[in-house]
């Protein structure tokens, strides 16, 4: 199954917030994210920069495109902009990342 990992970043002093809006993340976002074919999507904070390290299993890595565009998905992201670092559309800025070694 091919993985996806990415880097956000996450404003200084908002990690309890952070953890908390995920803790209740909204169940018509965690419907959207199955069907899109995600699983094992886990969130990793650097405390010592406040990178967020996100990685995850879709079999096609593509249909994680049409998020951008899902009423839920914009409605999650306006509501994390004060916390992230956002971009003008408040999607998160994420950076991809290369993958460079796994140990199945
Ligand atoms: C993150 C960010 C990502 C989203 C997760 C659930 O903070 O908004 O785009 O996939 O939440």
């Amino acid at each position: 199954m091919p993985r996806v990992a990415f880097k956000m970043n996450l404003y200084k002093g908002q990690e309890a917030e952070y953890k908390k809006r995920h803790d209740a993340l909204w169940p018509e976002l965690e419907a959207l994210l199955r069907a899109t074919g995600v699983s094992e999507y886990s969130i990793f904070l650097d405390e010592t920069t406040n990178s967020l390290f996100g990685v995850l299993n879709i079999n096609d890595p593509a249909a994680l495109d049409n998020l951008s565009a899902h009423p839920v998905m914009k409605k999650w992201w306006a509501y994390m902009k004060d916390i992230m670092e956002s971009n003008a559309d408040n999607s998160p800025v994420s950076i991809p990342l290369k993958e460079v070694f796994y140990l199945p």
